[in-house]
């Protein structure tokens, strides 16, 4: 399978990994949008969120469980945490991803 994210979990292209668990690795965004942006990432490869919850619920809960952890570690004030759903949203890469974002104020609504 041609997915990039598939890639990383499986060693092909290198990525710093902050986190990596049976469920689920996490590793900086190639292009952040604030001071940090972590991608969270589950192992399976399901095109998104709403796939993930009907697949592997306990994965989608580990997502939001390692954002927590990897805030606490960067002493971040606040976070957002994204899912992309669709070209339209903005999605680009259908491997489902929970983006952190921190280390800025954060404007709302989002763009
Ligand atoms: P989205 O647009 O929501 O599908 O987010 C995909 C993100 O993935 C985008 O912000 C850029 C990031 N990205 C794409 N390819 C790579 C890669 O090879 N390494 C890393 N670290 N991030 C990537």
């Amino acid at each position: 399978m041609n997915c990039i994210f598939c890639k990383i979990i499986a060693g092909e292209i290198p990525a710093n990994l902050l986190l990596n668990t049976e469920d689920v690795v996490a590793f900086p965004d190639l292009n952040p949008q604030a001071p940090t942006h972590i991608l969270i990432v589950p192992k399976i490869h399901v095109e998104n969120a709403a796939e993930l919850a009907e697949m592997q619920p306990n994965a989608l809960a580990e997502l939001f469980k390692a954002a927590k952890k990897l805030a606490i570690e960067l002493n971040l004030p606040g976070y957002r945490t994204v899912f992309n759903t669709g070209e339209a949203a903005g999605q680009s890469v259908f491997h489902a991803h929970l983006h952190l974002l921190g280390g800025r104020a954060l404007g709302w609504p989002p763009g």
